[in-house]
């Protein structure tokens, strides 16, 4: 990419080059682009989505370089204790699942620090993360990571030296990626005859139940609808032997797909697919009135804030996620509402946040200072946040700005 940023004319999925934009977020710089000075020089990025009139599918309208997203990043998995304990029961069930032997080899896209690898201990594994500061942690760790993007032509390198993969897993990172189509000719190369790939990522339905724009930024490039998961199967001659719901990063959903000459299409999809019916998700009018309900929302929450600013409460941010910088960039929240966000992360802590230059510090500062209101920027966490801050809670209220607006 010669720009930092490209406009997208044919669908990701399809192919076809009908998009239509229906929700702008405005110029905002790269959600986990934390800052180590504030007032520097920032570069922004048009955050368009579109949907495809042909397929459905919902993806961004420009693509930023990759290089520029994840050379080097801030999100470590594990930092985050409940997506660990997430992860590692999803390794049982894809033990039970699909591996019998130590000598199985399982791959993982997107393995960031190891979070899911780490529970394959005793089988053949390897991890594939282009960000080489979050791949070291991995390595570190002891589990063999290649830092690079997976493509077709690292999935050809990687079955020349490991030989074919019995699963190949990918969480939180098929959104991520521009070029689905070598994504799924790489697992095509990659994949054992009777493999399986595991895929979790949000889902759309979600998303757009619950509000959840913050959601949207330039390192998700598509929001999959059961839809367009279907349609990008079929083009690759697979089918989703079956699916699963879970109550992940606002509502995710587990995608099980397999080459269609070893399996059949679990009930549960078309289910979904009816669902997705019912709710308009096939007529594009359903996007443009979705986009206007988030407008009005966004008023809604800055109008709360700047409130709670005015009347001179102290305001400090629970957890610094991707998607807090969005919420924070396109509500207008800077540090004139929160004096700073507490974050486990070690590698955010002295940092600032993007475009809104807020400090991020490590979670002890709460306890030094004298908050009024605590603004949950981490929403997806909030049963273990709040359980957690039971005792906080007894003197401050916490805002939750998804799915509702909540004072708690
Ligand atoms: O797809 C992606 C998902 C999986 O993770 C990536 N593109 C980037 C990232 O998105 P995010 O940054 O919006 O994710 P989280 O999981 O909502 O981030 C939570 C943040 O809050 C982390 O920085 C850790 C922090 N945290 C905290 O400070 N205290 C989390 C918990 C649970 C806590 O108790
Ligand atoms: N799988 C982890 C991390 C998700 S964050 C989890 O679910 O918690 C997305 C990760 O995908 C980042 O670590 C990012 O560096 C990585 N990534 C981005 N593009 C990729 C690509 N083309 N191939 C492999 N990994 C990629
Ligand atoms: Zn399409």
């Amino acid at each position: 990419m010669d720009e930092a940023f490209e406009r997208r004319t044919e669908c990701r999925v399809c192919l076809a080059r009908e998009l239509v934009e229906f929700l702008d977020l405005g110029e905002i710089p790269p959600a986990n682009g934390f800052i180590d000075t504030p007032d520097v020089d920032e570069s922004s990025f048009p955050l368009v989505v579109s949907v495809c009139e042909n397929c459905k599918h919902v993806q961004l309208a420009y693509t930023v370089d990759r290089e520029l997203l994840f050379s080097e990043y801030h999100y470590f998995s594990s930092r985050s204790a409940p997506i660990e304990d997430h992860f590692e029961r999803y390794a049982e069930d894809v033990e039970q699942t699909y591996l019998d032997d130590t000598d199985d080899l399982v791959v993982e896209i997107g393995s960031n620090d190891g979070v899911l690898l780490q529970f394959f201990e005793g089988y053949d594994r390897l991890g594939i993360e282009p960000a080489e500061n979050v791949a070291a942690v991995a390595q570190d760790r002891g589990i063999p990571t290649k830092t690079d993007f997976f493509s077709e032509s690292v999935a050809e390198e990687t079955y020349a030296e490991h030989g074919a993969a019995d699963v190949i897993m990918a969480n939180n990172v098929v959104g991520h990626i521009d070029d689905l189509q070598s994504l799924m000719r790489g697992v095509d190369t990659l994949l054992s005859d009777d493999g399986t790939f595991v895929i979790e990522v949000p889902y759309f339905v979600e998303l757009y139940n619950g509000n959840e724009f913050d959601t949207v930024y330039h390192e998700h490039i598509s929001y999959f609808s059961m839809q367009s998961f279907v349609a990008l199967a079929e083009r690759h001659d697979m089918v989703i032997g079956d699916v699963q719901r879970v109550p992940v990063h606002g509502g995710s959903v587990r995608i099980h797909m397999q080459r269609s000459s070893t399996a059949q299409r679990a009930q549960l999809v078309d289910d979904l697919l009816s669902l997705e019916r019912a709710m308009g998700l096939d007529q594009v009018e359903t996007y443009h009135s979705f986009a206007a309900e988030i407008e009005e929302y966004r008023t809604q929450i800055r109008s709360l804030l700047h409130e709670l600013a005015d009347d001179d409460a102290t305001v400090v941010g629970y957890g610094a996620p991707a998607k807090g910088n969005i919420l924070l960039n396109y509500c207008d929240i800077g540090t004139d509402v929160i004096d700073f966000i507490i974050d486990t992360t070690p590698a955010k802590q002295g940092t600032y946040t993007p475009g809104t230059n807020i400090p991020v510090r490590p979670p002890d500062a709460l306890d030094e200072a004298d908050v009024d209101y605590v603004f949950l920027l981490a929403w997806n966490y909030r049963d273990a946040i709040l359980k957690k801050e039971a005792d906080l809670r007894e003197t401050t209220p916490f805002v939750i700005p998804i799915p509702h607006l909540d004072i708690v």
